[in-house]
């Protein structure tokens, strides 16, 4: 499977944030769209996501949300991410059904991982492969454990944490079938369409 590119929305969405977003999609193929609003109460999440998901789902995007099966659900996501502290992987999967996706953080673990995979995970998450600033990380993964996870297993899995256009490609080689991306994306020098582009590119083994 080639690997695919899943972004992540910033905690916090600032003003133009739908735009930018808009212009990602348009730069080429988005695989995933993880609404991870870390820094919105559940109220201000109602009232903002509508329009993204909307955006996203017309351009054949997946949305997963972030740690919430029940709003993901009620909110018309395709699917959730569940992390080690949150929802149970089994107690998620109860919530969302079994046509919804279920994707399971699993840090630097292979053990979590298989766990995920028996809880019916439909993707597990290693990370963080790079220092990040996103998120308050506090597990180091390198590459083989996704080349390990890929010899042995059909479930996919998405390499996540400082993932940039610069340091994505020994991920890519060692088996990723997403990279999962914030400020890599965001935050590129040259835009968020610029990051797509280039990171295609990679994709494409260029
Ligand atoms: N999970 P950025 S790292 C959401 O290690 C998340 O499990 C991580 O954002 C993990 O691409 C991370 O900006 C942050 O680093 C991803």
């Amino acid at each position: 499977m080639t690997c695919q590119l899943y972004l992540i929305t910033p905690p916090r969405l600032e003003a133009g944030f739908e735009d930018a977003l808009a212009e990602a999609l348009q730069a080429g193929e988005v695989a995933a769209l993880q609404l991870r609003l870390k820094d919105h109460s559940v109220g201000e999440i109602k009232r903002l996501a509508p329009p993204l998901i909307k955006l996203a789902q017309a351009q054949g995007v997946a949305v997963i949300l972030n740690d919430d099966p029940e709003l993901a659900v009620a909110l018309g996501c395709d699917g959730v991410h569940v992390g080690q502290g949150d929802v149970p992987a089994k107690a998620a999967r109860a919530a969302i059904g079994p046509n919804r996706m279920l994707g399971v953080t699993c840090h630097d673990s292979r053990h979590l991982a298989m766990q995920a995979g028996e809880a019916g995970a439909d993707y597990v998450a290693f990370g963080a492969f790079y220092p990040t600033q996103t998120k308050d990380a506090t597990t180091r993964a390198e590459p083989e454990i996704l080349e390990w996870w890929s010899d042995l297993f059909e479930i996919p899995c998405v390499a996540i944490g400082g993932i940039t256009v610069e340091n994505a490609k020994p991920l890519i080689e060692a088996g990723a079938d997403f990279l999962a991306v914030s400020s890599g994306v965001w935050s590129h020098v040259d835009g968020p369409a610029a990051a797509v582009i280039a990171f295609h590119s990679l994709m494409r083994g260029e």
